[in-house]
């Protein structure tokens, strides 16, 4: 008996909503065993532009109300800013609804403890973002630490560099406010690189026990440019405007250090910013063991360094062949995949999830167990000492 298509609402219809409408439509091509679905309802607050973006982004209707569209809808994705995360997505899970909500799950660790729990609630799936989990060679990594390829894991190094903000003059957005993002680089960046440490050797190293977290706002006012009609409704009129309307308090993080320490013993390294001029979306992960270590970096999202026990140097593994995670379902070897392939894997999984009643993960308990660092992060610079994850 042929199923029913899953009707998808999605709350936001801007850069995350484009990447993920891209990837429902990219499923049926090359993930034909998925769920069917259909783009039913997208969700906004400003009506001219949710409606230029539904055309473009392939729903069926819209909603200025995510109340009204959670009735409609078999699935729902949230992808608004990070002070919109917990309450629809409480909302759907109760109502039955299975829930994927970007990263991070929301601006404190309260509301993302609140969201942990409806999900514990509910019987759905409710799925955390974190897409680059879903990178064919991270994932790969991930077998060769499970295969004890680098023998006792000893140190965890991550770093996100952006410098979308190294320009003062840069506009004000909603990822700068502290009520509306929670915190800045932080959350946002380094929300990512400490689920993928917990994804590669959480199981090894056990979670984070202490942190000694760092954090720092270079600029801390930025400008709002007059909307001339031309903004693309992202809310920060970054679309060559001259004429600034006003200056806002920028009440985050523009960077964050910090060192963790793990329940084995194990250490780690963290860093990210918006201000490392030269470097646009530059994640990199290395993890050292007793018998070996690997290096990614998602400037060259298709490799793996692996250093293997007994070797002088790094080899660098191009990990495109067809046995090689979700690769068989695009391209022969060497026809290397791309950023957008991750949030293709991410739906497939998380859809597929949904259509067999499974779990999926990252669920919101790893969501809130990465909140949880981030707030210790956060406590630990307020204090200017070491604080417990506990
Ligand atoms: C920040 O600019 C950002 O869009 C993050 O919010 C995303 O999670 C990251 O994947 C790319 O950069």
């Amino acid at each position: 008996m042929t199923q029913e298509p899953l009707q998808v609402g999605v709350l936001g219809y801007r850069f995350m909503g484009k990447a993920h409408a891209n990837a429902l439509a990219r499923l049926p091509m090359f993930f034909p065993d998925a769920p069917a679905i259909e783009r039913h309802t997208l969700v906004g607050r400003d009506e001219g532009a949710l409606a230029d973006a539904a055309e473009r982004l392939g729903f069926a209707h819209t909603a200025t109300d995510w109340e009204a569209a959670i009735d409609e809808v078999d699935v729902f994705y949230n992808l608004g800013p990070n002070h919109v995360h917990a309450e629809p997505s409480i909302a759907a899970l109760a109502a039955g609804v299975p829930v994927l909500c970007e990263k991070p799950l929301a601006p404190t660790l309260s509301e993302a403890e609140a969201m942990r729990d409806a999900a514990a609630d509910a019987d759905v799936p409710a799925g955390t973002a974190f897409n680059y989990r879903f990178v064919p060679a991270i994932q790969y990594a991930k077998g060769l630490i499970e295969d004890g390829e680098l023998g006792e894991v000893r140190q965890v190094r991550g770093r996100y560099l952006q410098d979308w903000l190294a320009d003062p003059e840069a506009p004000w957005a909603w990822r700068l406010d502290a009520d509306m993002a929670g915190s800045g680089a932080l959350g946002d960046l380094g929300a990512h690189t400490i689920d993928l440490a917990n994804f590669l050797v959480g199981d090894a190293v056990g979670g984070v026990a202490r942190v000694s977290g760092h954090l720092r706002t270079f600029v801390d006012e930025r400008p709002v440019y007059a909307d001339d009609g031309s903004d693309d409704g992202d809310g920060d009129n970054s679309d060559g405007d001259a004429t600034v309307e006003e200056y806002r308090d920028v009440t985050v993080d523009d960077a964050y250090t910090a060192q963790v320490a793990y329940e084995s013993g194990a250490v780690g390294n963290f860093e990210a910013t918006r201000f490392a001029t030269g470097h646009k979306n530059d994640h990199t992960i290395e993890i050292h063991g007793s018998a070996g270590s690997l290096r990614f970096s998602l400037e060259r999202l298709n490799e793996l360094e692996v250093l293997r026990a007994g070797n002088r140097g790094y080899e660098t593994v191009l990990v495109t062949d067809e046995s090689d995670p979700y690769v068989d379902r695009w391209w022969p070897p060497g026809h290397v995949l791309g950023w957008e392939h991750t949030f293709v894997h991410e739906s497939y999984e998380f859809l597929s999830a949904v259509a067999e009643g499974e779990a999926f993960s990252p669920s919101f308990a790893e969501g809130y167990a990465v909140q949880r660092v981030l707030d210790a992060i956060e406590r630990s610079d307020e204090r200017g000492e070491w604080v417990s994850v506990g």
